[in-house]
């Protein structure tokens, strides 16, 4: 049953659309000597942060990470960037820097840009309005380090950011060997010119980017980027003081073939899904056979699969394969799930692309593999799950600008307008409103 894996996956990290999913809220915690549920724990840790600054910020780095550190280690310091730089292997530098190339390239491409609109009035008059774009001055991206180390989603929201122009950007990672200690994220940092990276990880991670801890590490104006469950409340609380980006769970795709897809591929993209593990694979289809040959090319691959072991259980639990009456009923219910990424692989897939409102990231045809938009393509990675995108939007340039509105008109144009407008506040009862208009026009 589709929806029940698909609900099941939605509830594993406790983190879900609503943020924290029934498996996240049965959950309890021991932290403060009594079992309290995980948005209790979090906002304790939140609050101690806000109140105690780095001391508390290294006192549950002690406790929850098992990591002794000091202001001064918290910080990822010059020398260990150039030490990371030098261990890395030349030519996954160089694929870092022709895939932030990539990321660059897009994200210019769609930076929103200020827009003028000029408006003559009928006496003369002239009035100039611009909706104008700035960059925020400070951001937080928060980078998983616990069960892998991802250079690839430092990429995904360091870019992002800079293509806007954000002149501070400050990076949130565990204190791991996937995460501040890994040296191929460090060596990311580098290449891409982030420098300002603290190995701060879960609720205390985002408390210190959020409200600030002294020690150089000042309050964000906007906090991004996926995490655990504690990472999503510790947003969740933070938003408000800060923004947010939406909130990550679980990683999904649904495959949606026709008799054209090659089961090999399918298959092989189901299984690079569950290898998030958890991670969701649903394969949507009106053509029957198509089913099996996927099952058994699911089969023929786990066999030679290193990761077999961590893959089965997640496409097990999370996988589903689901056959539609026709094609409309299949572009219907992918609709409805409204999934992180959708890969459409039929003879047309731009055709049935247009039939679909709510997905994270579309990917067409056959040789478009949801591998090329996690690394490389150019739009970011860090997109709508859980259904939310239904509303939500996957990362971009754009999430860090800011928007005024910039109005000027010249006194004819006021002139022209005071009319309407004294009628207007006349109405609402507001006559200072009025005043403020005809003391310039009487
Ligand atoms: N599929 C993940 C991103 C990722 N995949 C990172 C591999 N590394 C969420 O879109
Ligand atoms: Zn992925």
């Amino acid at each position: 049953d589709w929806r029940a894996a698909l609900n099941a996956l939605r509830d594993t990290l406790g983190v879900d659309g609503d943020v924290v999913s029934e498996a996240g809220r049965a959950k309890t915690i021991e932290l403060f000597g009594e079992p309290l549920s995980p948005k209790l724990v979090v906002d304790r840790i939140c609050d101690d942060v806000r109140r105690d600054g780095i001391d508390a910020v290294l006192d549950y780095t002690r406790r929850l990470d098992g990591k002794d550190l000091t202001p001064q280690t918290v910080r990822v310091s010059e020398e260990e960037f150039a030490e990371a730089e030098a261990a890395a292997d030349p030519a996954f530098l160089e694929a870092i820097r022709r895939a932030a190339e990539n990321v660059r390239e897009f994200q210019t491409a769609i930076r929103h840009r200020d827009v003028p609109v000029r408006r003559d009035t009928p006496g003369g008059g002239s009035v100039h309005l611009v909706q104008r774009y700035v960059p925020m001055k400070r951001v937080g991206l928060c980078v998983p380090g616990g069960a892998a180390a991802y250079p690839s989603t430092l990429l995904m929201t360091a870019v992002p950011a800079q293509v806007a122009g954000v002149p501070e950007i400050a990076v949130s990672v565990p204190p791991t060997a996937f995460g501040g200690y890994n040296a191929d994220l460090l060596a990311t940092c580098k290449a891409i010119g982030v420098t300002e990276v603290y190995r701060t990880g879960g609720a205390q991670g985002v408390a210190a980017l959020a409200y600030g801890a002294g020690e150089g590490m000042k309050p964000v104006d906007f906090i991004c980027g996926p995490g655990n469950l504690f990472v999503a409340l510790a947003k969740r609380r933070a938003f408000g003081t800060v923004g947010i980006d939406s909130i990550a769970g679980p990683s999904e795709v649904i495959v949606l073939a026709d008799e054209t897809a090659n089961p090999a591929f399918i298959a092989a993209d189901l299984i690079a899904q569950a290898e998030h593990s958890p991670g969701s694979a649903v394969l949507v289809t009106w053509h029957e056979p198509l089913i099996a040959a996927v099952e058994e090319a699911i089969e023929t691959q786990l066999a030679t699969l290193s990761r077999a072991d961590l893959i089965r259980p997640s496409l097990d639990a999370y996988g589903a394969s689901m056959l539609a009456r026709d094609e409309a009923e299949a572009c219907e219910l992918t609709d409805e799930l409204a999934t992180e990424h959708l890969h459409i692989q039929t003879s047309d897939p731009e055709r049935l692309a247009e039939k679909i409102t709510n997905a994270g990231a579309i990917f067409l045809g056959h040789h478009t593999p949801v591998a090329l938009g996690d690394y490389y393509a150019g739009p970011s990675h860090v997109l709508p799950t859980g259904g939310t995108a239904r509303f939500a939007n996957g990362l971009c340039v754009n999430d860090f600008l800011k928007r005024s509105s910039v109005i000027r008109y010249d006194e004819a144009a006021l002139g022209d307008a005071a009319d309407d407008v004294v009628r207007l506040a006349e109405k609402e009862a507001l006559t200072a409103h009025a005043a403020s208009v005809s003391i310039r026009t009487a």
